[in-house]
C-alpha cells in the first residue's frame, strides 16, 4: 500500500485535467458525513466542484492512518469554484445527506462541519439554527474549525469508482498521480455512483480522450 506524506499541504487543484487554476480564486470546504466514500462521490457529481479529495481531520493525533485513527473522524475536503456554486450550496448537500440528527457510535464517522473561515462558521450555524427551527430536532453535528487534512490512502480515493470492475483499473493507470486531484475524475467517480443529469455525463464522456472500448465500458455503467 502506498504510504503518501499524510500531512496536506495546498497544491493548485486542477480545473479540467492539466489546467491549473488559482487556489485564491477557489473556495475550500470540509465535512464529515460518516463513511467518506459516498460523500466523494456526491460531491464529485456536481458542478463547480473541482476537486475532491478524502482525508481523516478534526483531531489531534499527529499521523492518522485508517486503522490508525486516533481522535480524527473521515471526511470529504472539496475545492470548489465560487463562481458556479456556492458555499451554502454545498453545506445544504452536507445537512440532506448525513444523519445530523444522531450521534454517531464511533468519533471516526460523526457529523462534522469544518469551517475554514468567519463567513462559513456564521453559514453553518445560521444553517444549524434553520434546520432546527424547522424540524424541532436537535442538530448532533458539530461545527468546528477546520485545522488540517491528512490525506487517506489511495484506495479510499474516488472509492467508487476504483471499484467498478474495469474501468476503475484503467482509468487509474491512464491518469496515474493526477487521479485523486482530477475534475473528470471526481465527475466518473460520481456518474458511477449514480450522481449526476444525463446531459452533465454525456458532456464529460464527449471531452474525454479515451480508448473506445473505455469510453463504451464507462457508458453502460452510467
Ligand atoms: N462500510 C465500510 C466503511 C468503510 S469507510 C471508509 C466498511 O464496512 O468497512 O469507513
Amino acid at each position: 500500500m502506498d504510504e503518501p506524506d499524510p500531512a496536506v499541504t495546498e497544491s493548485p487543484p486542477l480545473e479540467q485535467d492539466g489546467t491549473a487554476v488559482s487556489p485564491s480564486e477557489m473556495g475550500a470546504a470540509t465535512f464529515g458525513m460518516g463513511c467518506f466514500w459516498g460523500p466523494d462521490a456526491r460531491f464529485g457529481a456536481m458542478e463547480g466542484v473541482v476537486r475532491t479529495r478524502v482525508g481523516y481531520a478534526g483531531g489531534t493525533t499527529p499521523t492518522p492512518r485508517y486503522h490508525a485513527l486516533g481522535d480524527h473522524t473521515e471526511v470529504v475536503h472539496v475545492v470548489y469554484d465560487p463562481e458556479t456554486v456556492t458555499y451554502d450550496e454545498l453545506l445544504e448537500v452536507c445537512w440532506a445527506n448525513h444523519d445530523w440528527a444522531s450521534r454517531a457510535p464511533k468519533r471516526q464517522y460523526r457529523g462534522v462541519v469544518l469551517t475554514h473561515d468567519d463567513h462559513q462558521h456564521e453559514v453553518a450555524t445560521n444553517q444549524r439554527a434553520t434546520l432546527e427551527e424547522r424540524t424541532g430536532q436537535s442538530v448532533e453535528t458539530a461545527i468546528e474549525p477546520f485545522d488540517q487534512l491528512f490525506l487517506a490512502e489511495d484506495y479510499h480515493q474516488k472509492y467508487e469508482l476504483r471499484s467498478t470492475p474495469v474501468v476503475g483499473d484503467e482509468l487509474a493507470a491512464q491518469y496515474g498521480d493526477a487521479f485523486v486531484d482530477s475534475t473528470v475524475v471526481a465527475r466518473l467517480n460520481g456518474f458511477v455512483a449514480g450522481h449526476g443529469t444525463p446531459t452533465q455525463r454525456n458532456e464529460v464522456l464527449a471531452s474525454l480522450d479515451l480508448p473506445p472500448r473505455l469510453l463504451e465500458e464507462l457508458r453502460r455503467r452510467f
